[in-house]
């Protein structure tokens, strides 16, 4: 029976702390036309998982330094992106035994020793499985990508739903227009969380993320005016435009952003307060002929530096 015919050669990490069995596997997979490499103890095998990246692992459970139950939920935690098949090969052969493999992470559980033909057909399925995972991951991919691209045309960051900065600066470079037209004063406020990847290191990337939903949903009531308009610029970034707002009127608001974060008091324990706070660079102008989108943005950007060279948590105009 010739099994191999269609099965591209895979490589193979051969996990086991008996030399004898380890090439006596390593020779029936290389007989059939795979690569193999070998481990012969649990950290071994974990340093190879990580560095050589195979396709499939066989994996012994009594080793002297691991388990092979504690070795494949290692694996399992440590798999970026892709899935690998884990394929126990113990001389253990109870039922109990087969059930911890497959809840360690194992994908099946084969007690040695193990024919060539079996061992075959549990490869050829393992390769059947990983191909199928393959392409849900493409269409996955490809998913996320028009996400992303609907995000764009749709004008609104999906995290925190305020507009992008591609709307924004769309809307900046209207309110310019018609602020120069009225002769009305107008307000650009940037302003950028402090420490915020330390808050990250802190409570993780999820936490971090629920963070700028409530900064922008903070910002978002604390623009009241019906043309005010807020925007997340960019990763812990935010923007804002307050037309007809004088420079006292902006400072007015960035007090009001200041005690409401205050108030909310999310708990930074790594930040220049024990709670999150923003700093803020603040521009306000009448424009003229020679005012531009980049011009007011740069302005903010050098005045929000200021701010937080100056201590953080405060507003800079
Ligand atoms: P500073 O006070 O100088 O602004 O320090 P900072 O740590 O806030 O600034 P830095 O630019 O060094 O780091 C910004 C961090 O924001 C790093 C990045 O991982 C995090 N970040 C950006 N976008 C997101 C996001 O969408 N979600 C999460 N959770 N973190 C994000
Ligand atoms: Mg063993
Ligand atoms: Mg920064
Ligand atoms: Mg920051
Ligand atoms: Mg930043």
């Amino acid at each position: 029976m010739d099994l191999s015919a269609s099965l591209p050669p895979l490589r193979i990490l051969v996990v086991d702390d008996q030399s004898s069995t380890r090439q006596h596997l390593c020779s029936q997979l290389a007989a059939i036309g795979h690569h193999t490499l070998e481990a012969d103890c649990g950290d071994s095998a974990l340093a190879q998982f990580d560095g050589q990246h195979p396709d499939v692992v066989l994996l012994d459970v009594e080793m002297p330094d691991h388990d092979g139950y504690w070795v494949a939920s290692q694996m399992r935690a440590h798999e970026s992106g892709g899935w690998t098949p884990i394929i126990f090969l113990s001389s253990r052969d109870c039922d109990q035994d087969l059930w911890q493999g497959i809840e360690s992470g194992g994908d099946d559980y084969l007690v040695k020793p193990v024919s060539s033909t079996v061992l075959q057909a549990k490869l050829r399925a393992m390769q059947r499985l990983r191909r199928m995972q393959s392409r849900l991951q493409a269409v996955s991919d490809e998913l996320r990508h028009s996400n992303e691209r609907l995000e764009k045309l749709s004008g609104e960051d999906s995290l925190t739903r305020l507009m992008n900065r591609r709307a924004f600066d769309a809307r900046l470079e209207q309110e310019i227009a018609c602020a120069r037209r009225d002769q009305q004063t107008l307000t650009l406020v940037l302003c950028d969380i402090d420490h915020f990847k330390r808050y990250n290191d802190s409570f993780g990337h999820l936490a971090g993320d629920a963070c700028l939903q409530r900064v922008a949903h903070l910002l978002r009531e604390t623009c009241r005016r019906p043309r005010d308009c807020a925007a997340r610029y960019g990763g812990e970034e935010f923007a804002l435009i307050l037309p007809g707002t004088p420079r006292s009127g902006a400072m007015t608001f960035a007090r009001a952003v200041m005690r409401t974060l205050r108030n909310c008091n999310m708990l930074h324990p790594d930040s220049v307060e024990s709670y999150v706070t923003l700093s803020g660079g603040i521009t306000t102008c009448v424009p003229d002929a020679d005012t531009t989108v980049e011009g007011l943005l740069r302005r903010s950007d050098d005045a929000l530096y200021t701010a937080k060279s100056r201590g953080r948590n405060r507003f800079f105009s």
